[in-house]
């Protein structure tokens, strides 16, 4: 698998699948989730909507994730997944990995064969760029040895310069 890090914003991105720091509701918010649902017209909420309806009357658990189409997106497909809150107390780095191997799981059953993350839970949640880099890029690789040729890419698609120093830093070890 190839994995990258890059500048940028992520509903420019084409790619078969990009990933969503959404909230539990999977009604959208501010951050890339809002800018996700701006680029992605209304269909993409109604789509949320329906899930909320049928599959996730509770919303959508902490580290879980899940799928709908990108609509007027360049990427075919959204994985939306939820980052755990720093600020209500949500310190365990396995919840965070958890989202970034769920989120690979779920784009390589949609057939996806590239992926582009965010830095997810490194905005609104309150943890450390670096602590998500290091998570994020730990789990992507093993999720990739146990799943060997289930993904091609996975671009890490980030916001500003000093996230992407981050990732790019924990690329390189
Ligand atoms: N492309 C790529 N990255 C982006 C973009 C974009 N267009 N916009 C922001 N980022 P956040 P969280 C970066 O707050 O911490 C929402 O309200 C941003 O700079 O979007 O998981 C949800 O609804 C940061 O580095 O997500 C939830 O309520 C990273 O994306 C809550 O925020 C993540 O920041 C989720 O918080």
């Amino acid at each position: 698998m190839r994995i990258t890090a890059e500048q940028g914003d992520i509903t420019e991105i084409q790619v078969d699948a990009i990933v969503n720091a959404a909230n539990s509701s999977l009604l959208g918010g501010g951050g890339v989730d809002g800018a996700i649902h701006a680029a992605a017209g209304p269909r993409l909420l109604e789509a949320c909507q329906e899930l909320r309806r049928t599959t996730l009357p509770d919303g959508l658990g902490v580290g879980d994730a899940v799928a709908t189409p990108g609509f007027d997106l360049p990427a075919a497909w959204v994985v939306h997944t939820v980052g755990p809150n720093r600020h209500r107390g949500e310190t365990d780095p396995a919840l965070l990995e958890s989202c970034f191997t769920t989120s690979l799981g779920v784009a390589a059953d949609a057939k996806s064969r590239t992926v582009a993350f965010p830095a997810v839970s490194a905005g609104v949640y309150g943890w450390e760029a670096d602590d998500v880099a290091r998570v994020a890029v730990d789990a992507v690789r093993a999720w990739d040895e146990e799943n060997p040729a289930a993904v091609d890419e996975v671009r890490f698609v980030l916001f500003s310069a000093r996230v992407l120093d981050a990732f790019a830093a924990t690329l390189e070890t």
